[in-house]
């Protein structure tokens, strides 16, 4: 068969997989812990355990948890036999193990490759520059001063803001949530990446599409359940 006539592999598709009894390694303000958060309350799974680790003081980085969290970042999974990082990865392993419940990236090809278009351009392009050990690097080592620092935030926010708020204008259509019908992996990244915008004042009058998204995701128990509670 020539490469081009392989046929599609439905990686949703029912006995694919089995989800195993797992601990969910979290941390409230954490804002891909808060997508997966988001993810596990849409599909309506709790998971085995939860360890909350406080990533100010480092704990995430702990000895005890080396072989769930290798790379010292949360979130994480771990279970019997396996482990899983990077908070795409694991909202599709529960997407995919999961396929009676809501999907959140759609069985469509065409219509997954727009959802995870969203999802990328916020997890990789805006949200690693403002991570908090990027923050720290500049205020640390680099001797940015705040006022700096928060300009910093504020630009990579306005960038990448202003990139999915055109991929919006082109694709959402009359779509309630930011690419359909339903919640999606883009809604799901969304959501939390203007949690943080508003959090550091970022000025979000030049993304009404965002905002909308957001307000309109955030009125659903299932995002609010997830949101970071102050502390
Ligand atoms: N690409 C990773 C990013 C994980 C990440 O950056 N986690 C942050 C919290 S949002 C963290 O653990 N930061 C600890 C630190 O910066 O020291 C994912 O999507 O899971």
């Amino acid at each position: 068969m020539a490469p081009s006539e392989i046929a599609p592999v439905d990686l949703h598709a029912p006995g694919t997989g089995r989800l195993p009894a797992f601990t969910f390694y979290n941390y409230f303000r954490s804002s891909a812990a808060y997508r997966v958060r988001i993810a596990l309350n849409l599909k309506g799974i709790v998971p085995a355990r939860t360890v909350d680790l406080d990533i100010r003081v480092g704990e995430q980085k702990a000895e005890e948890f080396s072989e769930a969290i290798p790379h010292g970042l949360v979130p994480a999974f771990a279970w019997e036999g396996g482990s899983l990082t990077q908070s795409l990865a694991m909202i599709e392993w529960l997407d995919v193990l999961t396929p009676d419940r809501p999907r959140l990236i759609p069985a469509d090809p065409e219509q997954a490759s727009h959802v995870r278009e969203i999802a990328l351009a916020i997890a990789c392009d805006i949200h690693p520059l403002n991570n908090l050990r990027v923050l720290s690097y500049l205020g640390g080592e680099l001797e940015v001063p705040e006022a700096r620092r928060l300009q910093w935030y504020r630009h990579w926010i306005a960038e990448g803001f202003t990139a999915v708020e055109r991929i919006l204008q082109r694709r959402r259509g009359a779509a309630t949530f930011a690419l359909g019908a339903q919640p999606t992996l883009a809604d799901i990244c969304i959501v939390p990446q203007v949690f943080n915008a508003r959090r550091f004042d970022a000025d979000l009058t030049a993304f009404p599409l965002i905002v909308e998204v957001a307000e309109r995701c955030e009125a659903l128990d299932a995002f609010a359940r997830a949101r970071p509670q102050a502390g």
